[in-house]
């Protein structure tokens, strides 16, 4: 057994009194570790709490939810004191006093945590429901704005249980260590590297590194990438659309006034989203550009005061992406800001022998459309920057995207739009089409059923059936609905706006109790009949009339 006196003198790097118990590993100042531990368990919570706002909720952000609210609470004479001392860093000043309070209030935390467990994960609970309210109550916070607060207080709370738990191990082996026979083979002196004081404060000091490490590059990288966000934000609010030199005209009867329908036009917020984008591309309009490049004599290139101030009209345009399943809802319709493409194109002239244009995105996806979808004098392809009167929404491709009538949102409606290169099929390939999608998709005559809905019964009497029905570009002539296995019945259109956008039908039905299918089905202008025989999604879109099971009470 060795003595105290041999470690002591073999041991070079701690300079100890003699006399002291400690053993090499033990840590010196076991109260500063915990007050480390309490601060990294705070980061932990704020690193968190920034990712789950960065990807939930936007306005969620805990740091800034507490910031506006003691901006809220301060007293007059306090706020009166910092512009004065302080002017216009009198917010900096805000923030940093806020983050001395944070890592004070998280080192007494983490001593708390130390000495008398659990306390110090109560006190970071305390200190995060609190956070959570504070960011639930700030005006426009959505529920989902607990999210953070509440994720963040989990990791957090964990974190610090278990950086206590291990510092306690460290310095508990430390002070045991002079009883513990050190393991065959190992130095004199505690210098050998695995002494189980040290192995405790290597396993101690590696936690702590790697989560106080992580904690800082996701917490930072998020709180950026959101303020990032919030400039596009702030960007796209201050862009003002130009009055249209031409509006669409909506035709009396275009839309049916029945509960549960479907709206004519899709509200943005309701609007379906379908990209490769893990967030959101964040584009600013000032560096922004569109380049018109490839098979063309001469590639242009246009800013977005360019396409502000050319002739922007009105367009009507049904979206609809390949993977909307029958009876699915991956459609919307709205009204659409823009310029027909082929008069973006005119200005590049694009040569003979071109039969295809790939589109690229800010984030490199790229969709392929046929230089003739984009050419035809009886098609409007256009380039969108506004939906329903509002410059483009960041998810659905601010500045700047395609709109085609016709075709598949992945060959055509490219967001974040950044190139038009002229080319051929023959030389290049979009995105999806390595992927098991077709290169060229036109979307397939649907209809569905919004009214009556699978698994909500309804009362026998009269019931009215309705719902969308589609054919971009071609037009719908007609909807038929059939009840069980009885004759198809035509139902009632809405007057179409035009051919490229979708229509409401309803059928009125006098329901008796029992189960019923209603299946749907529609005719377009070509004289086309749905498609009975149902088809998966890949490679062009799916197929088949939708029947749904009514239980009517
Ligand atoms: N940059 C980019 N644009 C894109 C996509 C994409 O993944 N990236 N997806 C496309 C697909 S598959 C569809 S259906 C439509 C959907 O547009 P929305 O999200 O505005 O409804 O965008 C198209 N444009
Ligand atoms: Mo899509």
């Amino acid at each position: 057994m060795r003595t105290q006196d041999t470690q002591q003198k073999t041991d070079g790097d701690s300079g100890r009194r003699r006399g002291d118990r400690r053993t090499p590993g033990a840590p010196r100042h076991p109260w500063g570790w915990a007050a480390i531990v309490g601060i990294v368990g705070a980061g932990v919570f704020l690193a968190v709490a920034e990712l789950v706002a960065l990807i939930v909720a936007r306005n969620g952000s805990p740091i800034l939810a507490l910031g506006s609210f003691v901006i809220d609470i301060v007293p007059q004479w306090a706020k009166e004191f910092a512009i004065a001392t302080f002017g216009e860093y009198d917010k900096i000043f805000l923030l940093v006093s806020l983050g001395l309070a944070i890592v004070v209030a998280a080192a007494i935390g983490g001593v708390l945590q130390y000495v008398r467990p659990p306390f110090g994960v109560i006190l970071l609970a305390i200190a995060g429901a609190g956070t959570t309210v504070a960011t639930v109550t700030r005006a426009g916070a959505t529920p989902l704005a607990a999210l953070p607060g509440v994720l963040g207080t989990i990791a957090g709370a964990i974190l610090l249980h278990i950086l206590a738990g291990r510092l306690r191990r460290w310095y508990r082996t430390a002070h045991a260590a002079p009883l513990t026979k050190a393991p065959a083979g190992t130095t004199p002196g505690g210098k050998d590297a695995t002494s189980p004081a040290r192995l405790d404060r290597r396993g101690f000091l590696r936690v702590l590194g790697i989560t106080s490490a992580g904690a800082i590059v996701v917490g930072v990288g998020s709180r950026i990438a959101n303020a990032a966000t919030s400039s596009i934000t702030a960007i796209r609010n201050a862009v003002t659309l130009p009055t249209p030199s031409s509006t669409v005209d909506i035709p009396e009867g275009a839309e049916l006034d029945i509960d549960g329908v479907s709206e004519l036009f899709t509200p943005n917020a309701d609007f379906y989203r379908v990209d490769t984008a893990l967030t959101v591309p964040n584009v600013d309009t000032s560096t922004w550009s569109l380049t018109v490049t490839g098979m063309v004599d001469t590639p242009v290139t246009f800013t977005f005061e360019d396409i502000l101030a050319m002739d922007l009209r009105e367009f009507v345009i049904t979206l609809t992406c390949v993977s909307n399943q029958v009876g699915g809802g991956l459609v919307g319709n709205a009204r659409w800001l823009g310029i027909p493409v082929r008069e973006i194109l005119a200005q590049a002239s694009p040569q003979s022998g071109a039969d295809m244009v790939l589109s690229t995105s800010t984030d490199g996806y790229t969709a392929s459309t046929p230089l003739s979808s984009l050419t035809d004098d009886g098609l409007d392809a256009i380039l969108a920057v506004g939906m329903n009167g509002e410059p483009l929404p960041l998810e659905h491709g601010f500045p700047v995207r395609m709109v085609v009538p016709g075709l598949y949102g992945y060959v055509s409606a490219t967001k974040w739009l950044t190139e038009l290169k002229v080319t051929t099929f023959a030389q290049d390939e979009a995105y999806w089409t390595p992927r098991g999608y077709s290169a060229e998709a036109p979307i397939k005559l649907s209809s569905r059923v919004d009214t009556p809905r699978v698994g909500k019964p309804i009362q026998a009497g009269p019931v009215k059936i309705a719902g969308m029905a589609w054919a971009q570009s071609v037009g719908v002539e007609k909807v038929e609905v059939r009840i069980d296995e009885g004759e198809w019945q035509p139902a009632t259109m809405s007057t179409p706006i035009n051919d490229d956008t979708w229509v409401q039908w309803f059928l009125d039905w006098e329901a008796d109790s029992g189960t019923h299918y209603i299946t749907v089905r529609a005719t377009d202008k070509a004289g086309l009949l749905q498609e009975e025989e149902r088809a998966t999604i890949a490679p062009n879109g799916s197929s088949g009339w939708q029947r749904v099971l009514i239980q009517v009470q």
